[in-house]
């Protein structure tokens, strides 16, 4: 009777008391190649899927999987000069002046119309030591001439006419949410005419950048640059109110006012940090006309009282 109860124990217990102590279990058995299924009050686990490539991801990347966070970008750097901080003979690389270092604001100037961009662009800490920064730029990327903008990135421009990411202190900056591909490159700021790429420019997500060089006078459109000398050429200056046009009101609601103030003000025209009378008679008289070729850069309305 004893041993009966004993067997009885053994059975009721399962195969490893049965087996006795000591001794391992071997893995369950499950038939055909099937993944065994999850024990009870586990969730079952993902199915297994082959990576998927993103729409218009360009052919030379088979197989890589998307990349999380950020499943596209582009990466774009400048040759950039504004007229308005351009100097002759400052030694080096250097093709404009950086005054405005002094007074820079820690993040980007574009948050307002006509700009409107919302992206939360900031100095990175002690940047400024590092670098010779002249000011911000908006930098844009359209797949159409005409626009509209694929995305927007606020980003510095230094000194030698490249761009410097704000947060990582990169050669150019990256513009997430855009797939690789060809774009026309937009370069804004915020008191000079808006210039564009002559034509597409392949963009990826790899470093070193791809350059879009607006040095040279290739640009979008007719007469969108100024020619500086030296075979140089850079944005036309004195667009103060941004509306894409050098005209009357540049100085009479925004250079006047402004005269005689000391900053990072919109008034002053060569960015030296001063609201002086050579901004005007340097920068906005000889540039009054002047009319920015970027389709649709603007997107300020026009108010009635100008
Ligand atoms: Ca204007
Ligand atoms: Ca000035």
């Amino acid at each position: 009777m004893t041993r009966w109860l004993v067997l009885l124990a053994a059975l009721v217990a399962g195969p490893a008391a049965a087996q006795g102590p000591g001794l391992p279990v071997p893995p369950p058995q499950w038939p055909g190649t099937d993944p065994a299924p999850a024990p009870p009050g586990l969730p079952a686990p993902p199915p297994q899927v082959p990576p998927t490539l993103p729409p218009g991801t360009p052919p030379g990347l088979p197989g890589t999987p998307p990349q999380a966070p950020s499943p596209s970008a582009v990466r774009v750097d400048l040759r950039v000069i504004l007229q308005g901080a351009y100097a002759a003979g400052l030694g080096g690389s250097a093709h404009m002046r950086t005054d405005l270092a002094a007074v820079l604001p820690a993040t980007h100037p574009y948050g307002a119309a006509p700009w409107s961009h919302a992206g939360a662009e900031a100095l990175a800490d002690g940047l400024l030591e590092r670098h010779d920064v002249v000011d911000w730029l908006l930098v844009c990327v359209r797949a159409t001439a005409a626009g509209p903008d694929t995305a927007c990135r606020a980003a510095l421009l230094r000194a030698d006419g490249s761009l410097l990411d704000a947060a990582t202190e990169q050669s150019g900056t990256r513009l997430g949410g855009v797939t690789p591909g060809a774009y026309f490159v937009v370069v804004r700021h915020r008191n000079h005419l808006a210039a564009m790429t002559a034509a597409p420019v392949a963009l990826g997500d790899a470093l070193p950048a791809a350059v879009a060089d607006l040095t040279t006078g290739a640009a979008f459109g007719t007469n969108a640059l100024t020619t500086l000398g030296g075979g140089l050429f850079g944005l036309v200056a004195a667009d103060a109110d941004g509306d894409g046009v050098v005209d009357v009101s540049d100085r009479t609601t925004v250079w006047r006012p402004l005269a005689g103030g000391e900053g990072y003000l919109s008034g002053d025209l060569d960015l030296d940090g001063r609201v002086l009378a050579d901004d005007r008679q340097r920068l906005w008289l000889p540039n009054v006309g002047r009319t920015t070729q970027v389709p649709d850069a603007s997107l300020a309305p026009v108010a009635a009282d100008r």
